[in-house]
């Protein structure tokens, strides 16, 4: 019903958000808008994504024993969000990692309140105020959850959290604090620990032993303080089994909330050495893989209980295994699922018949990380495939899959003498897109411990006409001034200026030689990302 009245009020809405501060909407792939103001106008008892929130949220549970039990509250940072010329781009996604977690916790008898920032985006997502109200009524414990790019805002949130209610005890984890858990134990002294890597295993060894400060010294996979000495405990041992932890706790999700397709995991970790990526931070380079029978039941679970019709495998490379493939899509068939899926497909592993299989058994979309149209930088950056092979097989791949994803960077320090690399890169990008793939060109992010990084980490610049890709987050319009940042942001902005080793995917290498010449072209040939182009806005970036 709610969606029904919803289209009515658009228009109305639309002008609320831009006049009020107060309102709160969520704009998902432009054809849906929720506002509270609108919902308390036409009298709703209550609001679709309130009553979605697991009952932790409002019953006040403390961390202590409460009948042999302890709580701890897990929040989800990871989102996608990006503010477009005052328009909202947002689209949820299973915050997969979390659900893991919290079925982990519970079967070890813990209660979990879990808690989706991605349901609560309203206009001022990143106002600090507005994130630790979302954290109102938290267990004792808090858990945060975030990729690099939020790094800085879920750091001066668990500030905040930790001004208002001191005896919090807070754990940053995930892909963002990963590789940086040192520096943030060491400059963030309201963050008690950092967990590591792979979460399940320790953050119950953790809560286990929170209460006694010199048990932590035995945990693996974390970084704390005891007063001021710093303990950075020896990694983690990676689950070998997968299919021991138990499933994503889905049943503690309205998967109403998401509007993206659900993500499963059917491996982790990636063997490869991308000179840009952070992979290995979380998994090393040990692949683990769970058996394809439980990833199938999975399906069958998600498709039969809530409906669910397409999947995304978020595997950093699903066709790793070429036999383990055929033996999925087997399972698949066997199942007689009618089903859809999407996955990463890497370039070197592909062939005519596993596209074949793949294409038979559901796989709609496949996604390439080509990276660069230059073989001499491809070479450089390790990714063991010519561009020759890259067109050869997207080209292919197109004959199979209703979807070829294709992405590319630019800007990395290895193209700084000369444009002929970056000039490859366009090149392909526009022959790929006439091919009739989807294709991505991404501004690089030098995120710490990556190879790039640990040979150019001196050399960053950070740019005042223009953030970064990688702080598509909302706060600002991505091709605005720096000036244009909202004021309530600027503390944000001031921990990245502080501290650029903990922070350096929001910097560039050499602003004016590298990025400034490249991002014209960029701009002049139109090939900012699809979902710029698609809203055909004027930005207002003075190239
Ligand atoms: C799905 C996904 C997304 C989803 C988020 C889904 C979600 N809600 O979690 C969306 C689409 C929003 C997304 C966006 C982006 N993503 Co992304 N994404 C992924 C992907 C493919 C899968 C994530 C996943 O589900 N993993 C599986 C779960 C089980 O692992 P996990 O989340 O890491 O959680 C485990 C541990 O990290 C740990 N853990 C996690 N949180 C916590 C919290 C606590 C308290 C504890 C104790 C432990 C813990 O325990 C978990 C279980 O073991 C990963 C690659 C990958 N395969 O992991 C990239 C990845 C995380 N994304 C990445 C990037 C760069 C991005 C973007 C910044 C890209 C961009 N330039 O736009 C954007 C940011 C958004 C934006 N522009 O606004 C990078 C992260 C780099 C970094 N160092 O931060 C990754 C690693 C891809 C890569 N190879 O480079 N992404
Ligand atoms: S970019 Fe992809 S293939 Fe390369 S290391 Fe990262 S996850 Fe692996």
């Amino acid at each position: 019903m709610i969606v029904c009245i919803f289209p009515i009020f658009l228009n109305y809405i639309v002008e609320k958000i831009l006049t009020s501060d107060s309102s709160c909407v969520i704009l998902k792939n432009g054809d849906r808008i929720i506002l509270q103001s609108v919902a308390r106008k036409i009298n709703l008892p209550f609001f679709p994504w309130q009553i979605c929130q697991s009952p932790g949220v409002t019953e006040k549970m403390i961390y202590s024993e409460i009948s042999g039990k302890k709580e701890i509250t897990l929040v989800n940072f990871n989102l996608m969000y990006a503010r477009l010329q005052g328009m909202i781009d947002w689209q949820a996604y299973l915050p997969l990692g979390l659900l893991y977690l919290t079925s982990t916790l519970e079967r070890e008898g813990f209660r979990v309140d879990i808690r989706d920032y991605q349901l609560q985006v309203c206009k001022t997502p990143f106002d600090i105020n507005h994130a630790v109200s979302f954290l109102d009524s938290s267990a004792d414990i808090v858990g945060f959850s975030c990729m690099a790019n939020l790094l800085p805002f879920t750091i001066l949130v668990a500030k905040e959290l930790k001004q208002r209610y001191p005896e919090k005890f807070i754990i940053l984890g995930g892909v963002g604090p990963s590789g940086v858990a040192h520096h943030i134990i060491e400059h963030f002294p309201f963050i008690d620990v950092v967990v590591r890597g792979e979460g399940e295993k320790t953050i119950v060894e953790l809560i286990k032993s929170i209460s006694n400060a010199s048990q932590l010294k035995n945990i693996k996979g974390i970084t704390f303080r005891i007063h001021n000495e710093i303990f950075n405990n020896p990694p983690q041992e990676r689950i070998m089994n997968l299919d021991s932890i138990p499933p994503p706790a889905y049943e503690r999700i309205n998967f109403k909330d998401y509007d993206a397709a659900p993500s499963i995991i059917t491996s982790r970790g990636c063997p490869y050495k991308c000179a840009f990526c952070t992979e290995n931070t979380v998994w090393g380079h040990k692949v683990v893989f769970r058996e394809i029978r439980g990833v199938v039941e999975e399906i069958k679970i998600l498709h039969d209980k809530y409906q669910k019709n397409t999947f995304l495998i978020q595997d950093d490379n699903f066709v790793l295994h070429q036999e383990r493939i055929f033996e999925f899509c087997d399972e698949l068939k066997k199942s007689n699922l009618n089903i859809q899926w999407k996955c990463f497909g890497r370039i070197d592993l592909m062939n005519g018949e596993l596209m074949k299989t793949m294409s038979k058994a559901g796989c709609v979309q496949i996604r390439y990380g080509i990276e660069s149209g230059s073989n001499r930088t491809l070479e450089k950056i390790d990714k063991q495939f010519t561009i020759e092979e890259a067109e050869k097989v997207v080209r292919q791949s197109l004959n199979y899959f209703p979807s070829v994803h294709t992405s590319f960077i630019y800007g990395y320090p290895l193209e700084v003498e000369s444009m002929e690399d970056f000039q490859q890169t366009v090149n392909k990008v526009e022959c790929f897109d006439k091919m009739g793939a989807t294709t991505y060109l991404f501004l690089l992010s030098p995120l710490p411990e990556n190879r790039i990084y640990n040979e150019h980490k001196g050399k960053l610049d950070l740019s005042r006409e223009l953030w970064s890709d990688f702080i598509s987050t909302g706060q600002e319009d991505r091709w605005n001034d720096i000036n244009l940042l909202d004021k309530k942001h600027k503390p944000i902005y001031d921990l990245i200026v502080q501290y650029p080793y903990i922070f350096p995917g929001f910097y560039h290498y050499d602003w004016e030689h590298n990025v400034l010449p490249k991002l014209r072209v960029v701009k002049k040939r139109n090939l900012f990302d699809r979902k710029i182009r698609k809203i055909g806005k004027d930005y207002k970036i003075d190239l």
